[in-house]
């Protein structure tokens, strides 16, 4: 029998941190899968090396499922980022060496493509309205089908989504504690359909065009601001409440037909259920990394497509290459997908983790190398050190703290 002889953590900061769990087996095979939980980065590193690594030694990797099970069930304490992200890297790292080992990719262990190519959506931000157009006309010249566009409020400062001189690099991070930003719901609902209607007007609707709320209303504002946006038929409003209020969205659904996504926040099926068999949604954007990998995140698509509901992967930049190559083998081979985020890496980033996804005319293909398409390099990986940083806490005029 091969079994797994060796499951070691890396750590490395190719412009953001980034942990990878590579398992290596007893006929000479490695796999690896992400176990990165941005701004808590070294909580997983522990879990995994000072409690799951030990326990995979001696296993047949042959066994996802079961090894899955023996993870969850043998924890006894369910559920959580934390865990549901160490269990998803080493679900990623099974599939990868699964694939390795047949001699195909991952999306063909699941079944084969669905479709040519994953729809692509691209991060359009402006710190006023002319840049906000600068950036989608950008995105939309090299081949972009879908666009988010997010601008900074006035009046508001910094926002989710336009981090000062890093667009492409993720939110702004601070070392000692997080940056405080600001919000004032009231600017922010009246200034989102004016940028929107420019965004159409110039741009047109031949393109799928997506908002992130980022959490920051509540049911009825954010019920508000789908009508405010239904003439410009927005391909999905994301994370318009507190995701873990699951009825708050019934509340939005009675007042607009604005799509409504939800998911990057939660890590199991449980936290999703209802808004899935209640079709309270419409995509459900839970990723590979931080909802139990592979196996577990086919469970959810599999549940949805009962329900009519798609997918919408969570795919920013601190999901690392490796799940992001994953969750590109799901999107191709599931027969529900929506759409899929690609935030794109800095070129520091792709001297670590060397892929074989392609990008071309606005969809894109995990490649047909064996496994999940991803190498990583650990010479490369060891010249950029672990740099600790926190999230920013978004703050109300008062000085409150406010959901972000
Ligand atoms: C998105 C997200 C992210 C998150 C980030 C938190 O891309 O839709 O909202 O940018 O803020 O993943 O770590
Ligand atoms: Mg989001």
């Amino acid at each position: 029998m091969t079994t797994i002889t060796e499951a070691k953590v890396l750590i490395t900061c190719p412009g953001r941190n980034y942990v990878t769990l590579k398992i290596a087996t007893s006929d000479g095979v490695t796999g690896i899968g992400d176990a990165t939980l941005n701004g808590r980065e070294l909580s997983v590193a522990s879990y995994l090396r000072d409690h799951v690594c030990p326990l995979l030694i001696g296993k047949d990797p042959s066994c996802i499922e079961r090894i899955w099970q023996y993870l969850y069930k043998g924890a006894y304490w369910r559920r959580g980022p934390v865990t549901m992200t160490a269990i998803a890297a080493v679900d990623v790292a099974l599939w990868d060496i699964k694939g390795k080992r047949a001699g195909l990719p991952v999306y063909q262990l699941l079944g084969g493509a669905s479709r040519d190519g994953v729809t692509v959506y691209g991060h359009a931000s402006g710190e006023d309205i002319p840049g906000l157009l600068d950036e989608v006309g950008r995105l939309l010249d090299r081949g972009f089908r879908a666009v988010r566009a997010q601008a900074a409020v006035p009046g508001v400062g910094t926002v989710h989504g336009v981090p000062e001189g890093q667009r492409n690099a993720g939110e702004p991070a601070a070392v000692e504690r997080p940056l405080v930003e600001g919000w004032d719901t009231g600017r922010y609902l009246n200034w989102v359909p004016r940028y929107m209607a420019m965004v159409r007007q110039e741009f047109g609707h031949g393109f799928h065009l997506l908002h992130d709320v980022h959490h920051r209303l509540t049911p009825i504002e954010a019920a508000h601001l789908g009508k405010s946006l239904e003439l410009f038929r927005m391909f999905w409003i994301e994370d318009p409440t507190p995701a873990e209020d699951q009825e708050a969205f019934r509340l939005i659904r009675q007042h607009t037909t604005a799509p409504l996504a939800v998911g990057e926040v939660f890590n199991s099926i449980w936290d999703c259920q209802y808004l899935i068999t209640e079709r309270l949604i419409d995509y459900i954007r839970t990723s590979v990394s931080h909802a139990g990998g592979i196996s577990h995140l086919r469970k959810i698509l599999s549940l949805a497509e009962l329900y009519g509901v798609r997918s919408g992967a969570h795919g920013a930049g601190d999901v690392s290459p490796v799940s992001f190559a994953a969750a590109l083998h799901v999107d191709l081979s599931v027969q529900n997908f929506g759409m899929q985020e690609y935030m794109e890496y800095l070129p520091p980033c792709q001297e670590v983790f060397k892929t074989t996804w392609s990008f071309e005319d606005g969809l894109m293909h995990p490649g047909d190398a064996p496994g999940i398409g991803v190498e990583y390099d650990e010479e490369a990986a060891a010249r950029f050190a672990y740099d600790p940083k926190y999230l920013p806490v978004n703050t109300l005029a008062d000085g409150s703290v406010h959901d972000w």
